[in-house]
């Protein structure tokens, strides 16, 4: 089995890119000490996102940063990826894992006691569970979860729990109190015109929390 050996968890939007493209952004964050890359470009045709996949594989790979994809067991296979993150209503855990083999990491995203336990029980490497504070993107399903289901949810699950949504820098000490492993996150990387130096603060934080 892989390891979950990373805190930071750099999940893509290149929408939120400020000043480069999406690919220059992760370069940056990534020279910067960033260990991992969630590729999360869902609107993209797939030949596009092949072509975005393979670019920002030949920025991590190097490095030795594992590079996941959202859903596409097809394009990790094809590119050989570190990875896929299924979303709820992706392959089930199972499937992916037969397709995928033992030694690619399987990510799952979770709203949900239910969900993590699922998640567990399923086999997959690390749950990603969210949204824990307020954030643009997910206002439409209802309530954050907060720190108090969080850390619910983090004493039940035996895999590596990342905590997302809203998550800045301040806060990375508050979901790793509330027992998280790790943190990911768009908007305090990605939409900061510094990548660089924002990455190189959530590891810091994360480094001292
Ligand atoms: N998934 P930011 S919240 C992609 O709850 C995503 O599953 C979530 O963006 C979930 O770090 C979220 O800018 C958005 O808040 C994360």
């Amino acid at each position: 089995m892989p390891s979950v050996d990373f805190r930071l968890l750099l999940v893509t939007d290149r929408s939120q890119v400020c000043d480069e493209s999406l690919s220059a952004a992760v370069r940056l964050a990534v020279e910067a000490g960033l260990p991992a890359v969630q590729l999360r470009e869902r609107d993209l045709p797939t030949g596009d996102l092949l072509a975005l996949a393979r670019t920002i594989h030949d920025i991590t790979k190097p490095r030795d940063v594992p590079l996941l994809i959202n859903d596409r067991v097809d394009l990790a296979l094809a590119l050989d990826l570190d990875g896929v993150h299924l979303r709820a209503n992706s392959l089930p855990v199972s499937v992916a894992r037969r397709l995928l083999g033992d030694h690619r990491l399987l990510g799952v995203s979770t709203h949900s006691l239910d969900e993590v336990r699922r998640a567990n029980g399923d086999g997959a490497d690390y749950v990603i569970v969210g949204p824990v504070f307020d954030t643009p993107s997910k206002r439409a399903f209802g309530m954050p979860l907060g720190l108090e289901r969080l850390a619910e949810v983090c004493r039940s699950s035996s895999i590596p729990v990342f905590a997302i949504g809203g998550i800045t820098r301040e806060r990375i000490a508050e979901v790793r109190h509330a027992g998280a492993y790790g943190a990911a996150m768009i908007g305090a990387i990605l939409g900061r015109l510094d990548v660089g130096t924002a990455a190189a603060e959530m590891l810091e934080a994360l480094r001292s929390s």
